[in-house]
């Protein structure tokens, strides 16, 4: 029998390649879009005609129930957020509600419209933040350095509780950070590689960046959806790190989609405070061990790689053809 799902943050980079996966499994696929003053359907525009959409916003609880009543879904994935770590200093409060208060909103849907859905829930390594071991497992403590990393922690927590308390099916993927041509242009791995394809094809002559030295675990989200919901398949629900095992920082980024461009980084890179943070996550690496032997889940995309995936996709964004055999190139 078909399965149903219901994705929130279908509209993000994760929401988009999970939609596709799970559309491709021949699941009913229910979308949470909110009311934005311009439609921002790009990372879904291939597949927005096979999902049934439901109105609704994390910070209303009404329009969660509805949602979820009118879904009645097998699923629940709960992706959406104000996601953006740098934001969450200036708008502590709406990342709040948002990223915490929400994810409790979302379980008291299911808890109330259909207590027996599967729920997954996108915990995220930046709870770990000064980090107190290396690498970071299931069972290393948490120490947030943003307001919007303290948000995860309250939303790992209550997706646990809901869990002990109520005897829902309910998991948190720790997810540690994970990119793609759909990423937002915020993010530093996007920026860069948008900014290296403009500057290689004379449209920006230079970067604006922050900390150059932080190292983090990045892997490709088309991968990372997999894992999300192969822990909803799995015979008990718990909790698993899903990350790479290598840590890099982000000059090294900065370097290779350079390097991708056939230009030197030095030349172009200024660090700007502006884009430095009040309170810094040094180091993120990851084991995901667990998730391997459990899940069975594998990685296909390694670090390099992305980053040229990236630019490669920047490249053709802005118009260029760059021709590169043997290079991974992504078809939406
Ligand atoms: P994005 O920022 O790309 O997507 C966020 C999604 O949340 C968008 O669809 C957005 O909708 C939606 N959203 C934001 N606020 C609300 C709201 N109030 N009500 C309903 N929807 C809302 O995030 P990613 O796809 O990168 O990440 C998905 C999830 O995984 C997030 O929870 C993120 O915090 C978490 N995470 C991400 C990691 C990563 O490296 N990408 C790592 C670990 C965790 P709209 O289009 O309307 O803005
Ligand atoms: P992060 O991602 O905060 O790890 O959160 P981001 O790409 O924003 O930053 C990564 C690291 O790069 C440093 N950095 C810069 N970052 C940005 N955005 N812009 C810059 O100019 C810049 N210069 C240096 C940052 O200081 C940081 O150390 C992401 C999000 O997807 C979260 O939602 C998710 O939970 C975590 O990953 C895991």
């Amino acid at each position: 029998m078909t399965k149903s799902a219901l994705i929130t943050g279908v509209t993000g980079q994760d929401g988009s390649y999970l939609a596709e996966f799970l559309l491709g499994k021949d699941y009913k696929v229910y979308g949470l879009r909110r009311r934005t003053s311009t439609p921002n359907f790009e990372n879904i525009e291939h597949v927005k005609d096979q999902i049934e959409w439901i109105d609704g916003d994390l910070t209303d609880l009404s329009s969660l129930i509805n949602a979820v009543q009118q879904a009645q879904p097998d699923e629940v994935y709960n992706l959406a957020a104000q996601s953006f770590v740098a934001t969450s200093w200036p708008q502590p409060i709406a990342t709040s509600q948002i990223t915490a208060v929400g994810v409790v909103n979302m379980l008291e849907a299911v808890r109330i419209a259909k207590p027996d859905a599967r729920f997954y829930q996108a915990s995220s390594s930046e709870m770990f933040g000064k980090v107190l071991e290396t690498p970071q497992t299931e069972t290393t403590p948490f120490w947030p350095r943003s307001p919007y990393g303290v948000a995860k922690t309250y939303g790992h927590w209550i997706t646990v509780n809901y869990r002990e308390s109520f005897d829902m099916f309910a998991c948190a993927g720790i997810l540690f950070n994970h990119e793609s041509p759909r990423r937002g242009m915020e993010f530093v791995t996007r920026k860069v590689t948008d900014a290296a394809a403009r500057i290689k094809l004379g449209l920006q002559s230079e970067l604006r960046m922050g900390n150059l030295d932080a190292k983090r675990d990045w892997g490709y989200a088309g991968d990372y959806v997999k894992a999300m919901w192969l822990m909803l398949q799995s015979d008990e629900p718990d909790d698993y790190v899903i990350s790479t095992g290598e840590t890099h920082t982000v000059e090294e980024l900065v370097d290779i989609a350079f390097q991708y461009v056939g230009l030197d980084w030095r030349d172009y890179v200024v660090t700007d405070p502006k884009f430095v943070r009040p309170a810094e996550v040094d180091l993120l690496l990851g084991d995901c061990t667990k998730a391997k032997e459990k899940l069975g889940w594998e990685l296909e995309v390694g670090f390099r790689e992305l980053v040229e995936m990236m630019v490669e996709s920047d490249l053709n964004h802005y118009g260029s053809r760059q021709q590169t055999p043997g290079l991974y190139r992504e078809t939406s």
